[in-house]
């Protein structure tokens, strides 16, 4: 079982497409133990982007990302993170698959939409980043009968 870091970012309230998106996650079987709606402070969103400080879109990057609040939430499933990647689509506009949700909803690749951890390291880094440990809630799979 793997956990991963989904951000919904500020794009995805100015659509009123929260719920949309993680409709997808569910439907997939995807488990959500943490969810909170965070305006982010300019040291939590440099150091989530710190791969990409050296990149000419950084600062547009961290401007965007500042410019709203957004949705931070772990997800728990199996092979959860390759599955979410792939679920999120592409990072490039014109590479992401319609189906995904950036082939989907993204109209440009900056603002595309969601944020997925891309390795274990960095889901670690990241949930840690976004969440602390009374934050999380894990749980099971009930009785169908509740349903
Ligand atoms: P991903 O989000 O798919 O892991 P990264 O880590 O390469 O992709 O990029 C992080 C974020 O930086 C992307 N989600 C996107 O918002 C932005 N980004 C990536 N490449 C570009 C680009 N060429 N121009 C503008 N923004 C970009």
């Amino acid at each position: 079982m793997e956990r991963t870091l989904v951000l919904l970012k500020p794009g995805c309230l100015q659509r009123r497409i929260v719920g949309e998106v993680l409709s997808r996650f569910e439907r997939k079987g995807l488990k959500i133990i943490a969810l909170k709606l965070v305006k982010l402070d300019g040291a939590t969103a440099e150091a989530h982007y710190a791969e990409h400080r050296e990149k000419p879109f950084f600062g547009s990057l961290v401007e965007y990302t500042l410019s709203g609040p957004i949705i931070a939430l772990i997800l728990e499933g199996n092979e959860a993170i390759s599955v979410v990647r792939r679920l999120a689509g592409l990072t490039k506009l014109q590479d992401a698959l319609p189906g995904t949700i950036r082939g989907d909803y993204a109209a440009q690749t900056q603002l595309n939409i969601v944020h997925a951890s891309d390795s274990s390291a960095s889901s670690e880094r990241e949930c840690a980043l976004f969440f602390k440990a009374g934050e999380i809630f894990p749980w099971e799979d009930g009785n169908q009968a509740w349903f």
